[in-house]
């Protein structure tokens, strides 16, 4: 299997890499791929050493697999550059998710969609990935009407702008700012760009790829996105509206038995999921399991996962290992 990652030197390229090694991935060539300043480095794979190649050096070596993260406009020009000598790209960007025929795969929901023809195959975006591996077993079992909600997000989402900006804050350092406002003792209501309907990117993301992956435009999503100066993982308060009835003992017995979630939830212990804990793990964790009183068939959840790990790279691994798995590639 000849692998290439796309932006293996930024901040989700970094733990792909970690996270193909982890796995261990079976690669036969691994082909680093970044911007033209970085061509030529070296960049460290198990123990050895490989030269960082430019994106038209990595086309002609025809990969089978391409792992992207390098952000919309790279995969808007590059993926159908590799689609052209056959090699499947996975992407992470916003570029492909929400254009029709492109598949948005989480693996554990719906990898049994992906054919040998789905040559750019979209990486959901980390707030989405996290929220919905929760909430498919849940609209299954119980029909998800309506779903409210707020995140409070890793500065590791912006990039490594912004957690140098937390650092800095946090020592009393100048230097240059990702956001427009000091994140540090900050909540900062705005997580991607402004569109004309009032909401961010990041809170448009939440609803139209929440819809597709659950292949249900009927569901009503609402969201807040915002920022906070944690840099372990994003956190969700979600509330739930469901057309079926339910008791909380079906709501946990399904979660727990739901490949890639893991259950905190027991207020005796004062157990429930922190991204300080959620850090460096591929799982989803769920907990403060709760009805909601206020509405008919209501629940509240509180869902935390690391967004560099679930959120992307692994997400993006495990949709590399289902098509080697399948013989998709
Ligand atoms: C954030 N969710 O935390 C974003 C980062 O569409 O893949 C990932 C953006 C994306 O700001």
């Amino acid at each position: 299997m000849k692998v290439a990652v796309v932006g293996a030197t930024g901040m989700v390229g970094e733990v792909m890499l970690k996270v193909l090694a982890e796995r261990n991935f079976k690669i036969d060539e691994l082909i680093p791929v970044a911007s033209e300043k970085s061509v030529g480095k070296q960049i460290s794979f198990k123990d050895k050493l490989y030269t960082v190649h430019s994106l038209s050096e990595a086309v002609e070596k025809r990969p089978d697999i391409a792992l992207f993260s390098a952000g919309g406009d790279t995969s808007l020009e590059w993926a159908p550059k590799f689609e052209a000598v056959g090699t499947t790209v996975i992407d992470n960007s916003s570029a492909w998710r929400m254009v029709e025929g492109k598949k948005l795969i989480v693996p554990e929901i719906n990898a049994h969609l992906l054919t040998k023809e789905d040559k750019i195959i979209a990486n959901p975006n980390c707030s989405t990935i996290q929220m919905v591996l929760v909430l498919a077993p849940l609209h299954k079992a119980f029909k998800i009407k309506r779903i409210v909600v707020s995140t409070y997000q890793s500065v590791s989402g912006t990039g490594l702008k912004a957690v140098q900006q937390l650092e800095n804050e946090m020592n009393g350092v100048k230097g240059d700012m990702a956001y427009f406002y000091p994140i540090h003792r900050n909540a900062i209501p705005h997580c991607d760009v402004f569109l004309e309907n009032g909401y961010t990117k990041e809170e448009m993301k939440l609803v139209n790829e929440t819809q597709k992956i659950l292949q249900d435009p009927s569901i009503a999503v609402t969201a807040t996105a915002v920022r906070i100066p944690t840099s372990g993982g994003h956190s969700e308060s979600v509330n739930l509206e469901f057309e079926k009835e339910f008791d909380l003992s079906e709501i946990r017995n399904i979660l727990s038995n739901t490949e890639g979630v893991v259950l905190q939830d027991n207020t005796d212990t004062n157990t429930y999921p922190m991204p300080a804990f959620a850090h460096d793990k591929d799982e989803v964790f769920v907990g403060r399991i709760r009805k909601d009183t206020s509405v008919k068939n209501g629940l509240n959840l509180w869902i935390v996962a690391d967004n560099l790990r679930k959120g992307a790279a692994t997400n993006a691994v495990q949709i590399a290992e289902y098509l080697v798995k399948n013989n998709l590639v």
